[in-house]
């Protein structure tokens, strides 16, 4: 029998964009195997990554365009799916406007998509209403980024940095159960004599990797942060000549910081004093350290300012622009990095150049052959977006993301997807979105389509197909160039992956995230490039950035920027009726609203449903035993889950994952306040109350 050689690839899931082979087997199905030269992962996947091939069976995905009739979803022809979305898309625009068309999508993206994603809208539909769920990931951070160093790039430096610095401090990431593989360079830090801080409300299983745990209270990172700098100068720990020569605006930050007393820090955040002398003298004993943040910090409505005063830590010590120091964000989806650069972002056209700079949009028009001045304004924030359907926004195509299950205040946002007059939708699989469609369009996975992805490192990469895709699916690429076609833009648009790399590299050319000197053939030689990587020159082949800020920093005078915060508190503190803090994140064994990950057996018997993580002086004020029904109601809804008693959490908090769709939906609660700057919603803190609704079932 002919035996079929592995293709080299790359999982569907995370930001960590783990290496591994992918098998067509001749008995059918496909197999996942170790692929151990790739130098992140080394081999390594977690469960998800080694099951993901589960997905690409016609068991569970979808495998014909499906369109409404009669209030059901049935099948029906490519041509005929097609046909109907280009007419209502075309007839909505002609009723009321190109801006009353809308366009969601997401980080799981590859660059070709979010790209094409981003030209269909401005070119094709002529809408400014474009956004996608990383508005909801990683913004904060990218604001406190562009604002601190004029760039951002989620690392400034390659994860096999982190074993070498000093001193880590990890600011709510539990990458232990969100990025499996990448706990090794944690391990090898402490090996090497290096220490880790861990700062969560809760101890997880990375918390218990740590030298020193802070648990805060959800939303008081800001004040943690203050009070860490306000010990910094006060204990003469400053790098004054870092600080001179590097950087702008100390005063500021030193004044601000100077207002945050440590036992005032204490009373906000609940660490004590002791604790955060501790943390400092951890942080500037050895020549380096760094600050990674995730989403703990990031998803507060003071997400960018509380990411600015941890990077104001590493700048008044001078952990940035160095060896082995600086600042890094964790992003956390498969393109996370890539798919916020190229234009699917309300504000944004590709390679990260700025929508409102008139030098941007005449040369990403020039590349796109088209007038600048038909190019829309920036439009909406992603939650923005989904509130304004079925007012503003009247139709809507939607591709990578399942908002039914992941928007804050989602019982809302699920009723204004039912407002709409139109809701097309892209997905692998029918998740709880798609259900809600008018026309749903089956489309081709990572393993069956060819396309690049760049990893948490800024690391670009080559995801190879390596089997074929079912009868009755087509890709994202193909269902943007048909539509094109049908508006009536019929170039411009093409199927094929490394056609749109390649226009992409020239729209990109001279921007933030260059990609020009990137090709096809040398991400499928090697282990990826690092952005900016600029065309060749005479001196030769460039080759690549895997760290920045070295020299100088990416502002226009080259110094980083202090951005000196004041702390605030939460837009929902608890109160009588609601006394408790809930916040949400991740389970190992889910993957995001779940769609994909719901469907493979063995991640559904680890991880079978929703819970309520609790403190056992909580569970016993309320008379709940483990198990027990809990309704977590707040403002904007209730959900019902079971009970998880654990002292891993601070008792004034509870904690819920948010991959369930249903009565355990996390996102029912949460509040749509959003981040004056980067638009984020609080997705890591809101006011509930906790009821006993009855015992286990
Ligand atoms: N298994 C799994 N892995 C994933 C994903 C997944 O869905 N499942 N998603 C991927 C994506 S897109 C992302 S963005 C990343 C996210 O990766 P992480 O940021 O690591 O994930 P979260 O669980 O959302 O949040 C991390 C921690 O923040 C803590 N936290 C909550 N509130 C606060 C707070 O106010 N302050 C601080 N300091 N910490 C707080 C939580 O207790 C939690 O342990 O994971 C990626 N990897
Ligand atoms: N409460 C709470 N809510 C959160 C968060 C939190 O921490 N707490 N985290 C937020 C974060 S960080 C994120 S990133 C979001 C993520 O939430 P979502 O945006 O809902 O992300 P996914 O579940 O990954 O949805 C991706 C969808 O696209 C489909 N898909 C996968 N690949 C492709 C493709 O190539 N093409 C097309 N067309 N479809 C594809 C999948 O099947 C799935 O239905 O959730 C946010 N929501
Ligand atoms: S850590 Fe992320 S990239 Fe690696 S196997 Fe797991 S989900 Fe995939
Ligand atoms: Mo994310």
């Amino acid at each position: 029998m002919e035996t079929i050689a592995p293709t080299p690839t790359h999982c569907p899931y995370c930001a960590l964009q783990c290496g591994m082979n992918v098998t067509p087997l001749a008995a059918g199905g496909v197999e996942v195997s170790e692929r151990a030269d790739f130098p992140v992962n080394r081999g390594a996947l977690c469960g998800k990554g080694r099951t993901a091939a589960e997905v690409l069976s016609p068991a569970v995905r979808l495998t014909s365009p499906l369109v409404r009739s009669g209030g059901r979803l049935v099948e029906a022809s490519w041509t005929a799916a097609l046909d109907l979305v280009a007419e209502r898309l075309g007839g909505t625009r002609a009723r009321y406007g190109a801006d009353a068309l809308g366009v969601f999508g997401g980080g799981g993206l590859t660059n070709e998509k979010a790209y094409t994603l981003g030209k269909f809208a401005r070119v094709v539909l002529g809408t400014s209403q474009i956004d996608y769920n990383g508005r909801f990931c990683m913004s904060s951070a990218a604001a406190a980024g562009t604002r601190a160093f004029g760039l951002d790039r989620g690392l400034p430096f390659p994860l096999e940095d982190i074993p070498r610095t000093g001193c880590v401090i990890l600011v709510g990431s539990n990458l232990a159960e969100t990025m499996p593989p990448s706990l090794r360079f944690l391990t090898e830090l402490r090996a090497n004599g290096g220490t880790l801080i861990v700062v969560d409300p809760r101890r997880t299983r990375t918390a218990e990797q740590a030298d020193l745990h802070l648990a805060p209270r959800p939303g008081t990172d800001l004040a943690l942060a203050l009070g860490l700098l306000h010990l910094v100068v006060t204990e003469g720990r400053t790098d004054e000549e870092f600080i001179r020569e590097r950087t702008t605006g100390w005063d500021a930050a030193r004044a601000a910081a100077m207002a945050h007393w440590p036992e005032q820090v204490e009373r906000i955040t609940g660490v004590s004093v002791p604790l955060l002398r501790e943390a400092v003298r951890l942080f500037c004993a050895p020549e380096s350290a760094m600050v990674l943040t995730a989403r703990g910090p990031e998803q507060q409505s003071k997400g960018t300012d509380t990411v600015g005063a941890w990077i104001d830590l590493c700048l008044a010590t001078g952990r940035a622009g160095r060896p082995l120091s600086g600042y890094g964000c964790l992003t956390g989806q498969g393109n996370g990095q890539g798919g916020r650069e190229h234009g699917q972002k309300a504000d944004q056209l590709p390679g990260y150049r700025k929508l409102d700079d008139p030098d941007a949009r005449r040369h990403v028009a020039g590349v796109w052959g088209v007038d600048p001045d038909t190019l829309p304004g920036p439009g909406r924030s992603a939650y923005e977006l989904l509130d304004a359907l079925g007012t503003d926004i009247r139709a809507l195509l939607l591709m990578g993301s399942n908002p039914v299950v992941s928007a804050p205040r989602a019982a809302h946002v699920e009723e204004r997807l039912r407002a709409l007059d139109f809701l097309a939708v892209a997905d692998v699989v029918l998740s709880e979105t798609a259900e809600l469609a008018d026309v749903v369009l089956p489309v081709t996975q990572w393993a069956e389509e060819t396309g690049t992805t760049t990893s948490l490192e800024g690391r670009v990469l080559l995801r190879r197909q390596a089997v074929t895709a079912p009868p009755g699916v087509r890709g994202d690429l193909y269902v943007l160039h048909e539509l094109a076609a049908r508006l009536g833009v019929e170039k411009g648009f093409p199927a094929d992956p490394e056609e749109v790399f390649a226009e992409l590299r020239r729209a990109s050319a001279g921007g933030p995230a260059d990609y020009s000197g990137i090709t096809y053939r040398r991400l499928a030689e090697g282990t990826g490039v690092f952005w900016p990587c600029p065309q060749d020159t005479d001196e030769g082949v460039h080759p690549g950035t895997p760290r920045l800020f070295l020299d100088r920093f990416a502002t226009p005078d080259g110094r980083a920027r202090f951005a000196a915060v004041t702390h605030r508190a939460t837009a929902e503190e608890p109160d009588a009726a609601y006394p408790l803090l809930l916040t949400t994140g991740r389970v190992v064994s889910q993957y995001q609203s779940g769609a994909q990950t719901r469907r493979v057996a063995e991640l559904n018997a680890a991880a079978p449903g929703p819970f309520v993580e609790l403190h056992p002086r909580l569970a016993a004020r309320l008379g709940a035993a483990e198990g027990d029904a809990l309704a977590v109601v707040s403002r904007r809804g209730r959900a019902v889950a079971p009970a998880r008693i654990t002292d891993t959490i601070r008792p004034d908090t509870v904690f819920m994952p948010f991959h369930w769709p249903g009565e355990g939906r996390a996102n029912t609660l949460t509040n749509p306040a959003l981040d004056p700057t980067s638009r984020m919603p609080e997705f890591k803190s809101c006011a509930v109350r906790v009821e006993v609704v009855g015992p286990p079932e």
